[in-house]
């Protein structure tokens, strides 16, 4: 979709499918012909392309996050950057609800436990009610919000961030709090220096042995080696991860684990969600190339 797109607008050339040699190759030779770099939210532009590049006039990021793109020095240099916001926000938030449901009820494991013929042996153990559960919600940005009004359908939501906001959930200041409180914790804010490994072990510790954290935000908002840790001492109930540290790798023990539900950063994976994503990517791109105002401009 947003490849043939690209193909229509300028030369494409995928830096990500370049060994350490030829991307070496490609910027002695080319460097300067490089207009825009097109990235994922979670991928950006290392600080080292982006200061190979002297005529990068824009990153068009296909995602919402920018935490991956060293904005202060984009400004410096002028270097627009967009995302996506909005047209992924209620695809983030079903997928949150979705890996809510199965770490409660257990569905993908209740599928392979029928697909490996393990039922007629036996019943599965039974799993946890997802309704009337506390729901808290670390972030309440859009799609923090579009999750929390998923979750007030099954039971009641509390949140946390920088700032209240004009919602009819109930602000709690102290993340720790909020983890005491909350039977199932949601992560759904951006990555950045305050939210760096927020969720640590003092916070799985107030979470406690009966309740559940969920991610659909960035890896980096969770310590993973403390995460690992509770699991394995039983210090937490469940974890359901769509993002991880250090993607595609998922530590051995998280895979392993029977408490952890895992999907591999598919949040904003649907059909309908990454054609609105490239039609925005391709709009800023078109903008930018005719030097008219870019869609949507990370301020
Ligand atoms: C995308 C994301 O998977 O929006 C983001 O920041 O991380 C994801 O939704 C990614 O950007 C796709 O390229």
């Amino acid at each position: 979709m947003l490849e043939a797109g690209l193909l229509d607008l300028a030369e494409v050339v995928r830096w990500d499918l370049l060994d350490e040699d030829g991307q070496a190759a490609f910027l002695q030779a080319r460097a300067a012909q490089v207009h825009a770099v097109v990235t994922g939210g979670h991928i950006g532009c290392p600080p080292a392309l982006m200061a190979a590049l002297p005529m990068l006039g824009i990153v068009a990021i296909n995602g919402v996050g920018v935490d991956k793109v060293d904005l202060a020095e984009a400004a410096r240099r002028s270097i627009a950057v967009t995302n996506t916001p909005d047209v992924l926000t209620a695809d983030v938030a079903d997928l949150a609800v979705g890996l809510i449901i199965d770490l409660l009820r257990g569905v993908a494991q209740s599928d392979r436990f029928v697909r490996e013929g393990r039922w007629p042996a036996g019943d599965r153990p039974l799993a946890h009610r997802v309704s009337g559960r506390k729901f808290g919600i670390v972030g309440l940005g859009r799609i923090g919000r579009a999750t929390a009004d998923r979750l007030a359908a099954f039971g009641p939501i509390r949140y946390t961030g920088r700032t209240a906001k004009n919602a009819p959930y109930d602000f709690e200041p102290d993340l720790l709090a909020l983890a005491r409180w909350a039977d199932v914790l949601v992560l759904t804010c951006p990555a950045n220096a305050q939210t760096y490994r927020l969720i640590g072990s003092n916070v799985l510790d107030a979470l406690g042995p009966h309740a559940f954290l969920v991610n659909v935000a960035r890896g980096s908002v969770i310590d993973e080696a403390a995460l690992v840790e509770a699991i394995e001492q039983d210090r937490i109930a469940g974890v359901a991860l769509d993002v991880f540290e250090n993607e595609p790798h998922v530590p051995d023990a998280l895979r392993q684990s029977g408490k952890v539900v895992l999907t591999p950063h598919i949040a904003s994976a649907t059909i309908e969600c990454r054609k609105a994503m490239a039609e925005i990517v391709l709009g800023n791109l078109r903008a930018f190339l005719a030097g008219t105002p870019l869609l949507t401009p990370v301020t």
